[in-house]
């Protein structure tokens, strides 16, 4: 999503007879014609227009107040850069000399940390440390010049317990000058976790360990984009953390390599094959795999109350204990009591929701799958994988072939599907495989690697 800023930025450079970002990255990668950079995709945002200014890739972030909708039915009061949170995406290509302004539009001072950046210390943004912080009203300026390549972040150094609860993070990534092998998919998910009571509008900052929201990209599910890729695509994603917690972050139906860190790419005798990568706090993971496998799959955090909407803790156990007769006793003296969890939790959507809240696991509605209810929430994505795409919008379900698809023991064919349109998720700024970056699916793969050794 663009901001109108973004748009007028954009379209002041466009004026100015200069070519669009995404063209501009792409021309500023040319030195190995036959293997270029993807753009990031950084679902359900967007990446940071920029402009030359002496000499210098030039960017303009906006730390404010942003309005952020969770998934339909949950608009949260976060702080971010550019009316996005995480921020938009800011790219580079090693090599280049950078230059940010910062302005700060908060109603308290901040600062920006550029994480894992090799830099001149009074870059480094460490309020106090490394410079003064930037009051509200004012813009600062940052320069450095690019000397790696790799997934680094960038975040506030300035009352970080609230700026970062409250959603200031995102992705600095440095492309590499003579990219090694070939990237079709690129994609950057930002891990974030929140405390939002059911029924109000703006997480709780206090919240030390026992958070009840867990996003991607800022994010849950169903509100989450999914990840649309080619069969054969070789595919990146980072994922970034800067939350309290580690987040396992699995992928179905693939093994993947684990290629690199905030501390710039493993040896390719290093990778380690994984289905699950951790993502410990104050880190970024690069994962590759080939998409060898077509379908709809499951990409997620592994922690269980991550992949829950807003969970209510402190519940006593109630699996097995029969409750019968105990909801119409209640109702009596407590109007629509539900006496819940008998058999376990799956009975829980159907209760009363105070407002802006969502279902733990969103079970209906537009979170419906083509064979019933997704029961899945927070930190939960799809990877689709498809022959023949023309494009990488989202192309609905998979369309599984005859005797694939799980089915009572004793039939001899695949139940049929019901009719299901893909889940609402929004925004879709994935592009299309044509265009200049088309080349990239062209190029040759001096490494080629295969999802299933
Ligand atoms: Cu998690």
């Amino acid at each position: 999503m663009l901001s109108r800023r973004n748009l007028l930025f954009s379209s002041v450079a466009a004026a100015a007879g200069l070519l669009s970002p995404r063209r501009m990255l792409a021309a500023a990668t040319t030195t190995a014609p036959e293997r270029r950079n993807p753009s990031v995709v950084t679902p359900n945002g967007s990446s940071l227009p920029w402009r030359w200014e002496d000499g210098c890739k030039t960017f303009h972030l906006i730390a404010e107040p942003v309005v952020r909708e969770f998934a339909p039915g949950m608009k949260v009061n976060c702080w971010g850069y550019n009316g996005q949170t995480p921020g938009p995406t800011i790219e580079a290509v090693e090599g280049d000399r950078v230059r940010i302004y910062v302005e700060n539009r908060l109603p308290e001072p901040t600062s920006v940390h550029w994480h894992g950046v090799l830099l001149p210390n009074g870059m480094d943004g460490v309020s106090g440390l490394n410079q003064r912080a930037i009051g509200p009203g004012e813009t600062f300026k940052y320069e450095f010049t690019v000397k790696q390549h790799g997934t680094q972040m960038y975040h506030p150094h300035f009352d970080e317990m609230v700026q970062f609860s409250m959603g200031m993070m995102g992705f600095l990534i440095f492309h590499p000058r003579k990219p090694q092998r070939r990237i079709d998919r690129d994609f950057a998910i930002f891990l974030n976790e929140w405390f939002i009571k059911p029924g109000t509008s703006t997480p709780d900052p206090a919240m030390m360990l026992d958070f009840n929201v867990f996003t991607f990209n800022s994010r849950v599910f169903p509100g989450t984009e999914p990840l649309i890729a080619r069969l054969g695509d070789r595919i990146r994603i980072r994922v970034a953390n800067i939350s309290m917690d580690s987040h396992p972050i699995h992928v179905h139906g693939h093994t993947f390599r684990w290629t690199g860190s905030d501390g710039g790419p493993l040896p390719e005798t290093a990778w380690i094959p994984e289905t699950s990568i951790n993502v410990p706090p104050g880190t970024t993971r690069d994962v590759e795999f080939v998409a060898d496998n077509p379908g709809d799959w499951a990409l997620h955090c592994h922690k269980v109350h991550h992949t829950m909407n807003q969970m209510g803790h402190g519940l006593p156990v109630m699996t097995g204990v029969d409750q019968s007769g105990v909801s119409e006793r209640l109702n009596e003296l407590i109007p629509g009591y539900m006496a819940m969890g008998s058999s376990g939790m799956g009975d829980m959507p159907d209760m009363g929701l105070p407002r802006n809240t969502l279902l733990m696991g969103s079970h209906t509605g537009n979170a419906d799958g083509p064979f019933g209810s997704i029961y899945m929430g927070g930190m939960f994505t799809i990877l689709k994988i498809r022959k023949n795409l023309k494009s990488y919008e989202d192309p609905g379900w998979y369309d599984h072939p005859a005797g694939t698809v799980a089915s009572p023991a004793g039939t001899t064919s695949s139940p049929e599907k019901p009719a299901s349109k893909p889940h609402e998720h929004h925004s879709s700024n994935q592009g299309t495989p044509t265009g200049e970056f088309q080349v990239v699916r062209a190029a040759a793969c001096s490494t080629p690697m295969t999802g299933r050794r």
